[in-house]
């Protein structure tokens, strides 16, 4: 029998709270992103804890009261882990976001292979572990988030602190080619066998993780067949498993039916005198293909000019890693390719591309989705892919078709009814939409309608059961509901 476990320990690069300042005040709302918006209602009001960094490098009273607020209204406790500039510089820009978040999506073309941001790397994820030490006890389960804190396992053993823990990777694992060029490669891996429980998105990632573990070390032997196997490793074993997140399924829908956003979503119809609409959302991101997306529509107007003014693409790009010169320059290239397509094809009353670069508050999100004809989410590679899901649910009228990328980890479960695509390939891309902006009403709904069933079933809280199922053979319900706690400042 396992052991009872008493709370769920959640740790992630950043609290699930976004500050700011106004006008020489802090403010301080629930964060954006894929993690924050899978994780925040699994922990709302079940009195966990979630500990992280809080996004500033001088953290002072005037943010603490605030995240103690925070803290009390969403139910769970926070515990920050404070980080200097330069910490955050060489472990967050420099090595998660300049080796590993390229390496893992295959582009190590782009990557930066500093051995001082391996170095920062490892300071601040000792500093991380030992919060994790002193705010945990051993009934506690520890759920470590991303690519970011692969060394929490490792620095706890080593500080002799036990404790239950489980890691999620939310991006891709590479195929053994492409991490063997990591030069820490070794000591990556070996971090990562230290976790009781290790869940990536796919079963190919889990492959591509087994095959690079193998090769590294001889002595890992892979047991068992299925979604979640056994890594024996000589003197002690680990699991390894695929876990696909989902999103709040219900909540997407019901949003998707409230009247308003239904008559935001006619009004953006409307505004487009009722033209099909093919939509694109994503972080701008060079990982989310969105300067071969615009290429795909311009393929797609030169190659069936029966199309011009027939339909609109609607691109919105929200803001991501702007103090990184590579995100800047591709902003740059993705608003003139939206000149490009647009003073191409341009007529009096009718502009093909209409670019936001901007966030949009959840009611206008999912009125788009809901307006749009057709998703295109077409990323180079890409974890999981969320956008994907939350348009399928959006889709009450399912009466919508969604385009997808073979190289997003959304297309292992949605492969059936989505139409799959190769983002590398824009005729591919442009034939595809030509074809389902023809499909009949019957056609779309019978895909939209198995589409939304997968996404229904196969939800969030189905995402974090089968997680703690292999975790630690409990359910989001063993957990005690309603029982909130007091933050304690320091
Ligand atoms: C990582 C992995 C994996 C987007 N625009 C707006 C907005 N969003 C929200 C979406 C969605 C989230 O951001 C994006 O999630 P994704 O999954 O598409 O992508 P990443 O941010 O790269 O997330 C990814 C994910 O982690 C989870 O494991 O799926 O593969 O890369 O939820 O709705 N939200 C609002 N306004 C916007 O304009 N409010």
């Amino acid at each position: 029998m396992e052991p009872a476990v008493r709370r769920l320990v959640v740790v992630s690069n950043r609290l699930p709270a976004a500050l700011r300042q106004e006008g020489g005040e802090w403010r301080i709302k629930a964060g954006g992103g894929g993690l924050v918006t899978a994780l925040a209602p699994v922990l709302r009001n079940r009195g966990g804890m979630w500990i992280g960094w809080a996004g500033l490098s001088d953290q002072t009273a005037e943010v603490d009261d605030l995240l103690a607020k925070f803290s009390a209204e969403a139910g769970y406790e926070l515990s920050t882990v404070p980080l200097t500039q330069d910490e955050v510089d060489g472990y967050y820009f420099g090595f998660s976001n300049e080796v590993i978040w390229p390496l893992f999506h295959d582009l190590q073309t782009r990557c930066r292979f500093d051995a001082r941001y391996w170095r920062m790397y490892l300071d601040v994820n000792f500093k991380f572990a030992e919060v994790v030490a002193r705010q945990t006890t051993q009934d506690d389960y520890v759920w470590i988030q991303d690519y970011h804190l692969m060394h929490q396992a490792f620095f706890l053993k080593s500080m002799g602190v036990k404790r239950k823990t489980g890691f999620f990777l939310h991006i891709p694992f590479p195929p053994p080619d492409i991490f063997m060029k990591l030069p820490w490669r070794w000591k990556l891996i070996q971090a990562l066998t230290e976790f009781d429980l290790v869940g990536f998105q796919t079963i190919q990632d889990r492959r591509n993780f087994t095959g690079s573990l193998q090769r590294l070390m001889p002595e890992a032997k892979v047991r068992g067949r299925g979604s979640v196997v056994t890594v024996d490793m000589g003197n002690r074993t680990f699991r390894v498993g695929a876990f696909p997140i989902s999103i709040d399924y219900n909540q997407f829908a019901q949003i998707a039916e409230r009247p308003e956003v239904a008559r935001e979503a006619f009004n953006i119809k409307e505004a487009l005198r009722h033209r099909k609409i093919i939509l694109g959302v994503d972080r701008l991101d060079y990982t989310k293909g969105i300067p071969e997306r615009i290429r795909s529509i311009q393929t797609l107007l030169r190659r069936y000019p029966d199309l011009m003014g027939r339909f609109n693409f609607i691109q919105i790009a929200v803001p991501s890693r702007e103090e990184v010169d590579e995100y800047k320059d591709l902003r740059v290239e993705i608003e003139q390719l939206v000149g490009r397509v647009n003073g191409e094809f341009s007529f009096p009353g009718w502009v093909p591309v209409h670019y936001h670069y901007r966030n949009f508050p959840p009611d206008q999100l999912v009125a788009y989705y809901s307006a749009a004809d057709t998703a295109l989410v077409t990323p180079l590679r890409d974890g999981m892919n969320l956008v994907a899901k939350e348009y399928c649910a959006c889709n009450v009228t399912e009466d919508e078709v969604l385009v997808l990328s073979e190289f997003a980890g959304a297309a292992a479960q949605l492969q059936r009814d989505a139409y799959l695509v190769n983002p590398y390939d824009m005729e591919g891309v442009a034939k595809a939409l030509h074809r389902v902006l023809h499909w009949d009403k019957e056609e779309r709904r019978r895909h939209m309608t198995r589409l939304r069933d997968q996404v229904r079933k196969n939800n969030i809280y189905w995402w974090v059961d089968s997680f703690l199922q292999a975790g630690i053979s409990k359910r989001l319900d063993d957990f005690p509901a309603g029982e909130t706690m007091t933050y304690e400042r320091g």
